[in-house]
């Protein structure tokens, strides 16, 4: 490799700033330019339409990370020119100008509005390590960075990206187990994303410690930046998403709420908790099982006193309606005899030191190597080694422990990896490790379970994992902050592409109080992943353990999500195609809105587009809200607030804060019991009247299987156009015959009686109607303490589920 610098010169400067010098020699490129300055190599590449490409380096050839970005440059049309001693490089979104004495870059809109600006400093190095100093604008926000605590507005934090195991981590904690180096900055004059596609570990300072500047650094490699620029926050996600991919249409069945331990056994408890679920008349779709299913925590093991017939018991769980999910750590005990360790020796699949002896960490098993999951042999070999679950009839795997986690928690940075056929060492592979399982876990599901669509779930991560696994937030805690705190990092993670994550309901570690656990159900039915989870040697957990209140409060809200499905599962498909989170922090459609970043309110996300979430501790009776623009109706009562400002709103443990945009539709079904369980074929459609209309994609398909890629769907727009008073039901797209033989449409917030339906009078039915049901069961309470909200005379229509375009008129 060339450098610029000899070796020596490097050394004895390393702990000195080097500055990136005046640029010596640049040329036009297809993509951009190219170039040199007096200490470094230069590379700006149009990428896609909004999207520059800034690379620079000590050496000629640039390093890129092989793992994240999935496009490739798309030919976009840009003019170069050259003038008083700066390049000006314009694209139809993006107006960049360089200048040639300093590097320093700026980036403009079309219109001339500086989106951001280096600092003086520049591009600099400090031996190996890499920064960009970066200008801040004008009371810039910043938003994003995945699994990071904190505040929504990371303004005055400093965050390193290094995967981190990290039990029962406070709620200010940092890092954590997972690392996404890409943020968004949001100012007066615009807002852009930037991806900084470097694996190494990483610091993003968001103006910690000094009133200069912000910056990101890496340890080692290159600086390589994607800058992000579109007229909204949703599309600079969508970018952000089209560079490193976007969530696989998951299995229905994921979508239904999961029960989690650590752990279930033997076989009799798996079974007494899932048949508790059906017996108690609680949906759910998911039971796990966690490492004590293994024998001596060993990887694909039964222990066979605790589960003597795995495959007699999955199936048993199957006919219940219950899919099971499998544990798989990474570390495989070094145990002579033990196949999955003889074999990784033999194939030389392991993680090893530089002079070819297997590296080993102590983890559950003991003494383990790790498979190097950065070479694509070992992947493959996992995902052969997975049929020990699927034959047993588990259909999805939950990688963890994957940061890698090893006791001690420090791994040395000597040990090698294969990285695709670069060799790195942990500096640079450790943040793309957690990924790469997660990648082998969906190729094991897909190879061995060609007709199924995988579920992974994983804990480590990195930029792109979205294409492999959902996430979830690791071991937090039964507090009411660590309630709040999960909602952040799960809208964080939405707004940094990973738009399928949760956090464990009720909390990992510790005890949850019963208010706690109540109002953490509640909250959950409104996360992307619902899944209850706690540790060894706790209470136990399910949603019946807490008493009869708690229990009815878990089933209303559980209820009420399954209900939902059709709108959650359309929504699901709609983030497959946009890379829009499900759950999405206010911040992206009202970025400009100073009150969406205010502590009080930067927890409050919309979900599911139309439902807008205002999460409150389990204490509260009261909580302020903030409903930003437009007009908001109270979900369980159609009060109708306006908008662009806080109200008061009362929350008793059984109705948590939820509010519908107005303009928005969204569609719900009967009572089920599982997500493939039958409902009554009627498909409820809420419209809610409002001065802005919207569109609802509407999907279905066979919930399952990959036969949606070729057709087998049922796809249809319904709009609201209050201009026109009108619904519009475009013609169904897809071969999938729609599950529903019937349409209901309830109309909220309008006058009329009657509405024409392809021109036809009908008058509107009325009924009253709850979005939960009334808790009785349990020993009476004073009636304020359990209120009981419908709307009454709901104005109502039915008719047969058309599949042709037809319009309902007369919306008013
Ligand atoms: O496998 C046991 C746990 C698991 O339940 C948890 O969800 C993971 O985050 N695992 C960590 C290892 C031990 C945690 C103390």
């Amino acid at each position: 490799m060339n450098s610029l610098q000899s070796r020596s010169s490097l050394s004895r400067n390393s702990s000195h700033h080097r500055g990136f010098g005046k640029v010596t020699k640049w040329t036009a490129t297809p993509l951009g330019i190219e170039g040199q300055s007096e200490f470094s190599y230069f590379r700006i590449s149009v990428f896609l339409d909004g999207v520059i490409r800034v690379q620079a380096s000590l050496f000629e050839s640039f390093e890129s990370n092989p793992y994240s970005v999935v496009s490739s440059p798309e030919k976009v049309d840009f003019s170069l020119t050259e003038k008083d001693n700066q390049l000006h490089l314009t694209t139809s979104t993006v107006h960049l100008t360089l200048d040639l004495a300093s590097f320093k870059l700026a980036f403009f809109d079309l219109a001339g509005n500086l989106l951001n600006e280096d600092d003086s400093l520049g591009i600099a190095w400090i031996g190996t390590e890499v920064t960009a100093y970066k200008q801040v604008q004008p009371l810039e926000k910043f938003i994003g960075l995945g699994e990071k605590t904190g505040n929504l507005d990371r303004a005055g934090r400093a965050y390193t990206n290094w995967n981190t195991d990290y039990f029962a981590y406070g709620v200010g904690d940092d890092p954590l187990y997972m690392s996404i180096p890409f943020y968004m900055g949001i100012h007066e004059k615009g807002a852009y994303g930037i991806f900084f596609d470097n694996t190494h570990k990483t610091v993003f300072n968001f103006g910690a410690s000094n009133n200069r500047f912000v910056y990101f650094s890496a340890e080692d490699g290159d600086l390589d930046y994607y800058f992000i620029h579109q007229p909204s926050v949703a599309e600079i996600i969508s970018s952000y998403t089209r560079l490193t991919g976007r969530i696989q249409l998951p299995p229905k069945w994921a979508l239904g709420f999961q029960q989690c331990r650590y752990s279930y056994y033997p076989d009799s408890e798996v079974y007494t908790v899932a048949q508790t679920f059906r017996d108690k008349n609680m949906p759910a779709d998911v039971i796990y099982l966690d490492i004590h299913h293994m024998e001596g925590y060993k990887v694909f093991t039964f222990d066979e006193e605790k589960f003597k017939d795995p495959k007699a018991m999955i199936s048993r769980l199957k006919e219940k309606g219950f899919k099971v999910v499998v544990i798989m750590d990474p570390g495989i005990k070094t145990q002579r005899g033990y196949r999955p360790f003889e074999e990784g020796l033999e194939k030389d699949l392991f993680v090893k030191y530089p002079d070819g002896k297997t590296y080993e960490g102590q983890v559950w098993p003991g003494w383990c190597a790790f498979p190097d999951f950065t070479k694509s042999e070992t992947r493959s070999w996992w995902a052969e080694k997975m049929a020990f679950y699927t034959e047993a009839g588990v259909e999805g795997f939950w990688t963890d422990m994957n940061e890698p986690a090893s006791w001690g928690q420090f791994t040395p940075n000597l040990i090698e990896f294969e990285y695709e056929g670069e060799k790195a060492s942990h500096r640079k592979a450790r943040n793309i490790y957690g990924m790469q399982m997660a990648r082998s876990a969906q190729e094991g599901s897909s190879i061995q379970n060609p007709d199924k669509r995988p579920f992974v779930l994983t804990r480590a991560g990195f930029a792109g994992v979205q294409r492999y696994a959902a996430a979830w937030t690791g071991d937090n805690v039964a507090s009411e902050a660590h309630m709040m705190a999960g909602v952040r990092l799960v809208n964080s993670l939405g707004l940094s592409g990973v738009a399928f994550a949760g956090y464990d309901v009720g909390g990992f570690a510790g005890e949850a109080s019963k208010s706690l656990f109540a109002r953490w159900m509640c909250i959950g039915a409104f996360a992307p992943f619902y899944r209850a989870h706690s540790m060894i040697n706790s209470n136990d957990s399910e949603p019946w353990a807490f008493g009869e209140e708690v229990e009815e409060i878990s089933r209303n809200y559980m209820k009420l999500r399954y209900r939902l499905l059709p709108t959650l599962y359309s929504k699901f498909y709609s983030s497959s195609q946009t890379g829009l989170p499900l759950a999405e922090s206010l911040a992206v459609q009202y970025s400009g809105d100073r009150s969406v970043y205010l502590s009080a309110y930067q927890n409050q996300y919309l979900f599911c587009d139309s439902l807008l979430i205002a999460p409150v501790e389990s204490t509260k009776e009261i909580t302020k809200v903030y409903l930003p623009a437009g007009e908001w109706y109270y979900l369980f009562s159609d009060e109708k607030h306006l908008g662009n400002r806080t109200i008061y709103q009362e929350c008793p443990l059984s109705y948590l804060p939820v509010y519908v945009k107005s303009g928005q539709v969204f569609t719900m079904q009967s009572d089920v019991i599982h997500t493939g369980s039958t409902h009554d074929r009627v498909l409820r459609i809420h419209v809610y009247k409002g001065i802005f209309g919207s569109e609802f994609l509407h999907y279905e398909d066979a919930g399952d299987g990959l036969e949606y890629l070729t057709g087998a769907y049922f796809r249809r727009k319904i709009s609201y156009d209050p201009k026109n008073g009108s619904l519009d039901f475009v013609v169904a797209e897809g071969t999938y015959p729609s599950d529903f033989t019937k349409l209901k449409v309830y109309f909220h917030g309008f006058s009329t009686d009657s509405v024409s339906v392809a021109g036809k009078t009908l008058s509107l039915q009325t009924e009253d109607y709850a979005f939960l049901g009334k808790l009785t069961e349990f020993d009476p309470l004073p009636e304020e303490d359990h209120p009981y909200f419908e709307i009454k005379d709901l104005p109502y229509m039915e008719i047969d589920h058309l599949t042709d375009s037809f319009q309902i008129t007369g919306l008013i």
